[in-house]
Order: structure tokens, then C-alpha cells, then sequence
């Protein structure tokens, strides 16, 4: 399939004359540098998806709402902008909730707009209507309607909600009337008809100009300043402190302090360990990174936190605590956000842009390196000897699978993983070393995330290679995106790690003493799965056919007319997996 929309259409500047309400939302999309709009279609929104293909943004087709809204998280997470999608009223604004959910627990920008009935019969028609005031509010950060009298504001005020700390969804829904009607004017109504029409005459001219006065909200995550909460000398705390050690988090992530992260550490001598959507914030083949919280071997990270006298909690988001919090041990709060969670006790809070902040504590720092680089170095020789636990011999190991998909592929590949034991695995055994170039759900954690992620990361960085990580149970659910994968010859790499198991969840039935129960599944050919949606197929069960499997995976991953995605069903050993419960 073509790409729809940005050939064929001219770059039309922000101020253009008068349009409609679809065509200020797509003009404010294009302005804040949205380039791609996953969706599902539906008659309440096909004046917005037409105004979104003039204006030259690219509509994706995702096989339903859920995944579109998946895609829209990890462009999010790939490029540092708002992800939009798209769906229409009743089945599919349903559909799209759970992708709602995720971009707001795992603190994504996520515009999410939905068409409703018209006005008129809003109140009162029951047919495919729900209230999606009522069933986005606990899902969304906001969820507003979009009506033509207050377009411009609440388009600005999606926006600036969707990316402030911390940021998340923001929910618009629009009534099939009101896209044609120009923005301001006070009653729905096509443009072309009624007193309130002051833009072009036909809806064809009205669906491609754009509002004069488009004015986007600052995008930034944070200002660089720094507000100091509690009495007295913050960094009392870390001058007294003979063995502290960092925990990185998503707002460190946001706030791209990767650097000032690399020099606090250096200069104090600090270990780092990171949360699993934080991953690549801190360079993870650096000599003072001591792995990922809660992921496979975490009761070795656990041990040094609880070792430890001081945690100097870097934009750590609770969000992610998979195991409770657990230690005891003091902790400085340095987040975007007050510790409003109060997750951990701090008496005293920096609160600002967590790269500034930590800049500040470096600028301070006057006493000797807290611990040696051999120390760390053998803390993680310990954590990859409980991530190691349990493997067979002989067999393809989950860890096998991360550690040869690692050293297949260029440092600069981008993966994604589904959720379920792999994830758990690939979260600590894959080595990240960029920011943004690990993509997984550790807020909502829902399944079904790998496969359209990474769809999404290959349209919105087609100059990166990538690669999916996911569960036989995972991808089972989303499968059928691969033909999208196929259609827009996205050269995508999938790795199922097949078990023929819910693993996470029969080895906790396993740890009750309950039989495995609707946690087993029947195998599926998945080679010819693939080959049927358009794509390659390869099974493989052992190490070394895993590496001829990616041995082409740079090659490949470049994309160019005819690329066909790769499926790869790996056969592994699980036994793995039960040494990390
Ligand atoms: C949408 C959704 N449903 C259910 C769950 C609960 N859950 C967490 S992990 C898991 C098993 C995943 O199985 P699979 O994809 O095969 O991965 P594996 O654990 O075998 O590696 C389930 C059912 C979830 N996280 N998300
Ligand atoms: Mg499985």
C-alpha cells in the first residue's frame, strides 16, 4: 500500500486561512510534529481522516483500536512527541480504552480521539453509544469533547495535558457533526450551511485549510529550575552517605539526563540501577550500571538497594514497582513531580528537570568516589549468574535468545517487547545503550504491546533497525498486524519465544500448587502464519539456528520497496524462567 497522504499533498504553512475543526486538529497535530495517525475507521471520523491525509499526515490502519493505540504510545516513545489515534464511537472507542490506559500508567503523550453520533442525537440515541466522559476518566489523564466553539483552546489544552508531568492519554471526543464546522463558530453545522459558517463554501475546500493563528503549547517535559521541599540542607543526607546508589527512572528518561546521570556517578562513584522503561537512559555496558529493578535475577538489585544507605531516587515513577517496596533504606527524592505517591518516605524533595537537578548535586559534590568500579562490576557478575539459573544445556534458553538477538543486531536497533516471562528475561539481559531504544510497557503491562510497537518505531525511525521480543501468548494476539508490517514493507524482525504457555502465569499456578490451568496452549505454525500474512517465516530450536536465523538482520532491517518482515518462532526451554520466582 501506498503511503497515504504526504506525497501527494503540499506543505501548507501554519497560518493558512480559515478551515474547519478537522482541519485545526490536523494542522495542530502537523505544527507539533505529528506525522503518523493510527487508526481504525469509522463513519463518525472520516471528515477528520481526510483533512489529517491533506495536511499530509500518514494514516496507519492498524486490525483494530487496541493496537492502534499501542502504535500511538510507541511512536511516543521513540521520538520524544505526541502519538496520535484514532477510532470511532461505540465498539471502537471500547477497543481503544486498554491502549488508553497503557500510554497513561507508563506515563506516554498519547493524543486518543474518538467520533461520536451527531449532536442532535447525543442524548438520546442508544444504538453503539456509550458515555465517553464517563468511560475515559479513570483511563485518561482528561477526557474532553472537542466542540468547533472552543476548538482552539481545547486542542492546546489536549496537548499541553497529554506531554505536562506526568504525562499521559488525554481523550477527545467529536460528534460526526462538528468536524466540517468551522473552529469558533458557536453550533454544529457542515461549513457549507447555517449563519454560523464563516469558512469556505464546500466541505472538499474547508477539509484543507487550517486555522490562522495555530499556536502550540510548549512540548518540553520540565523547566530546568529546581524547587527544594523540606527543612534544611537537602544533600545532607547524601554528604553523610558512605554507600549510595542510584535508582534512574522514566522521568529521567524525559528529561533525557542520561549525561548528568554518567557524571554524578563518575564523579561520586555511584552505582546505577535503572527501572525497565528507563532502560538506555543510562549506557548499560557503563562500569557503574548495576541492572534493572524488578526484572530477571531482581532479588540481586533488591539486595544492593537494601545494602545500601542512601537511594537517590532519579525520576523513579512507583508505577513501575512490579515486587512491593520492600527496603528500608533512606531515600532522596529527585523527581519532575512531588512524592506525592509517598511509596517511599524522603524529607526532602527536588523537584524540577531531573537533568538540572542532578547537575546541581554534581556541581556540589566535594567528597571521594563512594565505590569502586570492581565492586559494581561484581555485584553484576552476581545478578548474571540468578539471571542465568535454571538454563538447560544444550537447549535455547530465554536468555540465549536476548543475549544472540543482542549480538546479532546493531547497537542502534530499537526493540520492543510483549509482557510475560521474556519480557521479565529481555528487560535485564538485553544490554540497551541509547535512551528511547528499548520499548516496553511496565505501567499498565498489558499484553498484545510488542508486535504493533514495533511497527510503529520502524514508521516513525525508519532509519533504525528493529526488533520485537515477544510471547507465544503476545503475539497470538496481535499476529495479524504483521500484515500491516507486510503492507507497508516495514522490515520488522519478530521473535516469538514459543513455550506453548502463559508461562508468567502457570509458573505462579505452579508456586500455588494449582494445576496449569488455561495457561497452555496448542502450537501454531507460525512459519506459515507468517508466509500467509506476507512476511518470512523461520522455526528454530536451537542456539546456533537462532544465529543463522538473524544473521542478515542489519541487511534487512534497511527498509526499501518489497522488505518483508520476519517472523521467528524460537522454540525454547523455560525452565529458565521458574528460577526467577
Ligand atoms: C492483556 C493482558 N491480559 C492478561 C495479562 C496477564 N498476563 C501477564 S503475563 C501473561 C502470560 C503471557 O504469556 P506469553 O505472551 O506467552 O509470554 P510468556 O510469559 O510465556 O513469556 C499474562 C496472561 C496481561 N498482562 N495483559
Ligand atoms: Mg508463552
Amino acid at each position: 500500500m501506498a503511503p497515504q497522504g504526504s506525497a501527494a499533498v503540499p506543505a501548507q504553512s501554519a497560518t493558512a486561512a480559515h478551515g474547519t475543526t478537522a482541519a485545526l486538529l490536523a494542522g495542530y497535530l502537523h505544527a507539533v510534529g505529528v506525522r503518523h495517525l493510527f487508526c481504525y475507521p469509522g463513519e463518525s471520523v472520516i471528515d477528520f481522516m481526510e483533512a489529517s491525509r491533506r495536511r499530509g499526515i500518514e494514516l496507519v490502519p492498524a486490525v483494530r483500536e487496541g493496537t492502534a493505540a499501542f502504535m500511538a504510545q510507541a511512536a511516543a516513545m521513540a521520538t520524544g512527541l505526541p502519538g496520535v489515534c484514532l477510532s470511532t464511537l461505540g465498539p471502537g472507542s471500547t477497543a481503544l480504552l486498554n491502549g488508553v490506559a497503557s500510554a497513561t500508567l507508563d506515563r506516554v503523550p498519547v493524543l486518543a480521539v474518538s467520533g461520536q453520533i451527531e449532536s442532535s442525537r447525543e442524548q438520546f440515541f442508544t444504538h453503539q453509544v456509550v458515555d465517553h466522559g464517563r468511560m475515559f476518566a479513570p483511563a485518561a489523564k482528561l477526557a474532553l469533547r472537542l466542540e468547533p466553539a472552543s476548538a482552539d483552546t481545547v486542542i492546546r489544552k489536549a496537548l499541553r495535558t497529554a506531554v505536562a508531568e506526568r504525562p499521559g492519554a488525554v481523550h477527545l471526543t467529536v460528534t460526526a457533526d462538528a468536524w466540517l464546522v468551522p473552529p469558533g463558530a458557536a453550533s454544529a453545522g457542515p461549513a457549507s450551511a447555517g449563519p454560523a459558517s464563516a469558512g469556505p463554501a464546500s466541505a472538499d475546500a474547508a477539509l484543507s485549510g487550517v486555522s490562522d493563528a495555530i499556536i502550540p503549547p510548549p512540548l518540553t517535559a520540565a523547566a530546568g529550575s529546581v524547587d527544594v521541599h523540606g527543612d534544611g540542607d537537602p544533600l545532607r543526607v547524601l554528604r553523610a552517605a558512605r554507600r549510595p546508589v542510584i535508582l534512574a527512572g522514566i522521568a529521567a528518561l524525559r528529561c533525557a539526563a542520561g549525561p548528568e546521570l554518567v557524571s554524578l556517578a563518575e564523579r561520586a562513584g555511584l552505582p546505577v540501577v535503572v527501572s525497565p522503561m528507563a532502560k538506555g537512559t543510562f549506557p548499560e555496558d557503563h562500569p557503574y550500571f548495576a541492572g534493572v529493578l524488578d526484572m530477571a535475577g531482581h532479588r540481586v538489585v533488591w539486595d544492593l538497594l537494601a545494602g545500601a544507605d542512601l537511594i537517590l531516587a532519579a525520576g523513579f515513577d512507583p508505577v513501575e514497582l512490579i515486587s512491593p517496596w520492600s527496603v528500608t533504606t533512606p531515600v532522596l527524592h529527585l523527581d519532575t513531580t512531588p512524592n506525592t505517591d509517598q511509596v517511599y518516605a524522603s524529607a526532602h524533595e527536588l523537584v524540577g528537570h531531573v537533568g538540572a537537578i542532578l547537575r546541581w548535586i554534581t556541581a556540589q559534590w566535594s567528597g571521594q568516589p563512594r565505590w569502586a568500579e570492581a565492586e559494581v562490576a561484581s555485584h553484576r557478575a552476581r545478578l548474571r549468574a540468578a539471571w542465568q539459573a535454571g538454563r538447560a544445556e544444550g537447549k535455547l534458553n530465554p536468555s540465549d535468545v536476548v543475549e544472540i538477538a543482542r549480538q546479532a543486531t546493531p547497537p542502534d536497533t530499537i526493540v520492543t517487547t510483549d509482557v510475560g516471562s521474556h519480557k521479565i528475561m529481555a528487560g535485564q539481559a538485553w544490554q540497551a545503550r541509547e535512551p528511547r531504544s528499548v520499548l516496553m510497557t511496565n505501567g499498565l503491562s498489558a499484553m498484545g504491546f510488542g508486535v504493533p510497537a514495533a511497527i510503529a518505531a520502524k514508521l516513525t525511525r525508519p532509519d533504525r533497525p528493529v526488533l520485537a521480543l515477544v510471547g507465544d501468548g503476545g503475539f497470538a494476539m496481535t499476529a495479524t498486524e504483521m500484515r500491516i508490517a507486510a503492507t507497508l514493507d516495514l522490515p520488522v524482525t519478530v521473535v516469538v519465544f514459543t513455550d506453548n504457555s502463559l508461562n508468567r502465569i502457570e509458573l505462579r499456578q505452579q508456586l500455588m500448587g494449582y494445576p496449569p490451568t488455561a495457561t497452555r496452549m496448542g502450537g501454531t505454525d507460525l512459519a506459515a502464519l507468517a508466509e500467509a500474512m506476507g512476511c518470512d517465516g523461520i522455526r528454530v530450536d536451537t542456539p546456533a539456528a537462532l544465529e543463522k536465523a538473524l544473521a542478515d538482520f542489519g541487511p534487512r532491517s534497511q527498509p526499501s520497496a518489497g522488505s518483508r518482515p520476519l517472523v521467528i518462532e524460537a522454540r525454547i526451554a523455560p525452565a529458565q524462567y521458574e528460577a526467577q520466582f
